[in-house]
């Protein structure tokens, strides 16, 4: 059975969560039209036993946050998991939507070239972009030299996403399965829960806000077919609190009604939502904050 971990790296928005979720067949990470949507190590688990004489293969697939010139303490924790996770893997999934800045000017390509770990570099969105553009952007990551592979894929219609993995497989070595083949990921579901009423936050807000926000969950139960979930966002000023609570209440009640529907269907019960919205000034640039929310070091 080949197995190993592949890290999923790139700049923000590039399509990333998106790409690993295709993999996986299922959500595991959330995915928005804003740049900085991932801000941890999501892990999701893909696997494939063969009875056709193919190979069977488990990867667990790790995305990370878009690597950014970081403005806060916060940026410069996601950038440096992206970073750190380019040694800690067996091969590396670098995901583009574009050509890359001319040579080493590239900071993500400045960063791969220093790293050994075999690379796929994946040229994601295909289907927004013309041919002769695909081929220009194809050429220009060849000739590079970087990368095992180049690839052109749209995650989003799941257009070559099997042969990329079929090219992944073929860079990984034969070992044990790190997880049961029915598992997707190995996050806790509150987690997760935690993650969708974020999504939902940063596809309801426009401009300044969505950076800005961050969500705790204070309580979880869960009884046989129920569960009842308590979570605090946090913004960092008192005019982003009223924008996210809205006139009459009506975008909280908005994000609730969205987030809750999901977090049924991950957790196959009738959940009982509770938000409420504080502000927690510059928690960005808080080591105290940044930890308690699960942004630690
Ligand atoms: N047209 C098109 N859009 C895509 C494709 N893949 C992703 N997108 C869109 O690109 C946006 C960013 O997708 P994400 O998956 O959140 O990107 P990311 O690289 O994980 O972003 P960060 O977590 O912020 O670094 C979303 O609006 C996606 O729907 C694709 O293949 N085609
Ligand atoms: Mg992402």
């Amino acid at each position: 059975m080949k197995t190993g971990f592949v890290g999923i790296i790139g700049s923000p928005n590039v399509g990333k969560s998106t790409l690993m979720n295709s993999i996986i067949g299922e959500k595991i990470a959330i995915a928005t039209d804003k740049p900085q949507t991932t801000r941890n190590r999501i892990r999701g688990i893909f696997t494939d036993i063969r009875d056709d004489g193919g190979d069977s293969a488990q990867m667990v697939f790790i995305d990370t946050p878009g690597i950014h010139r970081p403005r806060n303490r916060l940026g410069a924790y996601m950038t440096a998991a992206a970073a750190d996770t380019l040694r800690e893997v067996d091969a590396v999934v670098f995901v583009v939507d574009r050509a890359p800045r001319e040579g080493a000017d590239d900071p993500v390509v400045s960063l791969l070239a220093g790293v050994d770990t075999p690379k796929i570099a994946v040229i994601n969105k295909i289907d927004t972009m013309p041919p002769d553009l695909f081929r220009s952007v194809f050429g220009q990551y060849e000739r590079l030299g970087l990368f095992r592979h180049v690839i052109g894929v749209s995650a989003l219609e799941g257009k070559n996403v099997g042969k990329l993995v079929d090219m992944l497989k073929g860079l990984l070595g034969e070992g044990p399965m790190f997880f049961p083949a029915d598992m997707v990921t190995d996050h806790p579901e509150r987690f997760i829960a935690a993650e969708i009423i974020r999504e939902k936050l940063l596809l309801y807000l426009d401009d300044e806000v969505p950076h800005g926000v961050a969500v705790s969950i204070e309580s979880y139960e869960e009884a046989p077919g129920r569960a009842r979930i308590g979570a605090v966002i946090y913004c960092e000023k008192k005019s982003h609190k009223g924008i996210i609570i809205g006139k009459g209440g009506r975008k909280l009640k908005g994000v609730g009604k969205s987030a809750r529907a999901e977090i049924e269907s991950l957790l196959g019960a009738k959940v009982y939502l509770e938000l409420w919205v504080k502000v927690s000034e510059r928690w960005r640039d808080s080591e105290f904050h940044l930890h308690s929310l699960g942004y630690g070091g």
